[in-house]
C-alpha cells in the first residue's frame, strides 16, 4: 500500500514541500505495536514483522502523517486500513471425534451420522471446506458427503452396490455383497440395470465398446473409457465397473414429481363412460 500527499510549496529550493511520512498510530497494537513501516520519501506501507494473524485480526487502521520541511513542518494525517487476507493456516477439528450411529443392514444411502467440524479460516472458501475421508473402509460399504452450507460430513452407506444388493432376490431373501465379490456380481449384471446407466450414456456405452455386462468394463483403461464418455463419465466407469463409487448423495430439496397412467390397448380400450366406473 502506498500513501501519497501533494504541497503546493516550492519543491526546487526548499524543503517547504519536502514531505516525510510517518505512521502515528497502530490499531489494534497487537501481537506488536510496531506490525508495519512506512517509507519516509515514498509513503509505501509494508509489513515490518511476521504474526499477522486473520483469525485474531483481520483488519488494522493506521494513521499516518505527511509532513513538509522533511517531517519538521506542517503536517496533515491520513488513515490507512489495512486488511488481512486468509490463508489455510488452520485445519479442520472434528468435535466431537467419536460419533455412534445404526443402520439396517442391506439399506442404501442411508443416513448413519452426522460429522461435526469446525474451521477458523473464512467461511465458505476452500480454506475452510471440508472433504471428508473414510480410511478404514476397504470394501467401500460407507460415503461421506460435505453438507455444502454447515460443513458437516454426512456418513451413508454406499449407494449402487447396496441398492444393487438389496433388489438382487426381492422381495424375500437379501443379498450381501462383499467388494471381494463385486467382479463375480458385475460378471452378471447387465449394464442398463446400474444406476443412471439404464439411459442414453448406458445404451452408448453397450454400442460403442461392444459390452453387455458391467464386469466386462473393467477390460478399458480410465483413459479409453474417457476418451469415448468424456473426463467424467469415462472416470465414474472407471471406478463403478470395480465397484467404487465416489459419487455424492445428493440430499434431495424439492420433491419429484410421481406419475401414474396405466393403457388399455384394443379390446380393454375404454370407450364408454360406464365401463370406466367399473
Ligand atoms: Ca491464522
Ligand atoms: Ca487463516
Ligand atoms: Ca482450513
Amino acid at each position: 500500500m502506498e500513501v501519497s500527499a501533494t504541497d503546493a510549496d516550492d519543491d526546487v529550493n526548499t524543503y517547504n514541500a519536502a514531505i516525510a511520512y510517518t505512521i502515528l498510530s497502530q490499531e489494534p497494537m497487537l501481537p506488536h505495536n510496531k506490525m508495519f513501516t512506512i517509507n519516509r520519501d515514498t509513503g509505501v506501507i509494508s509489513v515490518l514483522t511476521t504474526g499477522l494473524d486473520r483469525e485474531s485480526f483481520p483488519t488494522y487502521t493506521l494513521v499516518v502523517q505527511a509532513a513538509d520541511l522533511q517531517g519538521e513542518g506542517l503536517s496533515t494525517t491520513a488513515t490507512a486500513v489495512i486488511t488481512v487476507n486468509d490463508t489455510n493456516d488452520n485445519p479442520p477439528i472434528f468435535n466431537p471425534t467419536t460419533y455412534v450411529g445404526l443402520v439396517p443392514e442391506n439399506e442404501a444411502n442411508v443416513v448413519i451420522a452426522t460429522l461435526t467440524v469446525t474451521d477458523a479460516d473464512v467461511p465458505n472458501t476452500p480454506a475452510w471446506e471440508a472433504v471428508y475421508t473414510v480410511l478404514n473402509d476397504n470394501e467401500k460399504q460407507f460415503v461421506v458427503i460435505t453438507d455444502p452450507v454447515t460443513n458437516e460430513g454426512i456418513l451413508k452407506t454406499a449407494k449402487v452396490l447396496a441398492k444393487l444388493a438389496c433388489g438382487l432376490n426381492k422381495p424375500n431373501r437379501q443379498t450381501l455383497v462383499s467388494h471381494g465379490s463385486v467382479p463375480q456380481l458385475f460378471s452378471q449384471v447387465p449394464i442398463s440395470k446400474i444406476r443412471s446407466l439404464g439411459g442414453k450414456l448406458g445404451a452408448s456405452v453397450i454400442e460403442i465398446l461392444g459390452v453387455e455386462y458391467m464386469g466386462e468394463l473393467t477390460q478399458f483403461t480410465e483413459s479409453q473409457l474417457q476418451s469415448h464418455f468424456g473426463e467424467k463419465n469415462g472416470s465414474w466407469l472407471y471406478a463403478m465397473c470395480r465397484g467404487i463409487e465416489h459419487d455424492p448423495v445428493k440430499p434431495r430439496q424439492i420433491p419429484k414429481t410421481i406419475g401414474c397412467s396405466k393403457n388399455f390397448p384394443g379390446k380393454t380400450a375404454l370407450a364408454a363412460r360406464e365401463q370406466v366406473k367399473s
